[in-house]
């Protein structure tokens, strides 16, 4: 599903930024937190995250810590947020020229996950442990057409601060564990209709996705994959979201699940042989009663 091309280019956009109900914001910038002094331990910091063809809206300034990413797809295609780790230094237009290559990301370049892909109008989410740095968001996805959408703008630069000490948020409680491997998903236990938070691990020696998917009645994953790369007619499953591609610490998703069938799905090209990592057998099916 993916492959490596010219860059065209790195736009900015304005910041977005909003925190949950009845939870202490924190400004996007150093200044300071609204919370009072308790012993209460502070909800993650929320980004939220607007892509659309071929563009992210984002904070370019985001305070350090346990960080939840909520991506709106204001599409029409499928859009995805990965957050990468730019070390050493490097700038995003390094990482333009190495995205420009057809080969494994340099060292520099550590990809940390992100929100995977929602359908169109819809939205996901993600909560990782971000560190004081450089970073860049980037979509990864290529359909339709086959052209990365890192390729066509969708790179955006970001800066993390180092947040106000005693602003340090605790990971999601997660009522489910997905361990990525070579090549498989492990579920902690069946998965269950209802709302559940995922604590995503890569237990891998490769860099891993889920995305999930729900199909509609009937439909085959196969169906699913040659509407997203044609799009015609009525969609034969929707895009739930999951995290995209990282390696290293944990990301934690929250998903409303109903009864169906549902996906679990990783498009990272293999290290060896560049196919994706579904071909080497990285899906699985479930059925939701
Ligand atoms: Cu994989």
């Amino acid at each position: 599903m993916r492959n490596c091309l010219a860059l065209a280019g790195t736009f900015v956009f304005g910041l977005v930024a909003c925190a949950p109900k009845d939870k202490p914001a924190i400004a996007t910038t150093d200044s300071a937190t609204t919370a009072t002094a308790t012993t209460a331990t502070p909800a993650p910091n929320v980004v939220t995250v607007h892509a659309k063809d071929f563009a992210f809206s984002a904070p370019p300034q985001i305070p350090s810590g346990m960080t939840t990413f909520k991506l709106i797809n204001d599409g029409p295609a499928l859009h995805h947020v990965e957050i990468v780790r730019l070390d050493s230094g490097k700038t995003v237009a390094d990482l333009d020229a190495e995205l420009a290559k057809p080969a494994a990301p340099p060292t520099w370049a550590v990809f940390e996950g992100g929100p995977n892909a929602p359908d169109p109008t819809k939205g996901a989410n993600a909560t990782l442990d971000l560190q004081p740095g450089n970073y860049a968001m980037i979509c990864l996805v290529d359909v339709p057409g086959g052209v990365p959408h890192f390729a066509k703008g969708m790179v955006y630069p970001f800066t993390v601060t180092a947040a106000p000490a005693g602003a340090t948020a605790a990971a999601p409680t997660a009522d489910m564990t997905i361990t990525l491997t070579e090549y498989a998903f492990g579920l902690s236990a069946p998965l269950t209709a209802g709302t559940h938070t995922f604590a995503v691990k890569n237990s891998g020696t490769q860099m891993h996705e889920v995305e999930l998917v729900r199909l509609a009645p009937g439909k085959t994953l196969d169906q699913w994959m040659s509407w997203i790369n044609k799009p015609m007619g009525p969609p034969p499953g929707s895009a739930i979201g999951g995290i995209s591609p990282f390696v290293g610490a944990p990301n934690y998703f929250t998903a409303d699940i109903t009864p169906g069938n549902y996906v679990l799905i990783c498009f990272v090209p293999d290290a060896k042989d560049g196919k994706p990592h579904f071909m080497h057998g990285m899906l699985k099916t479930l059925t939701v009663m």
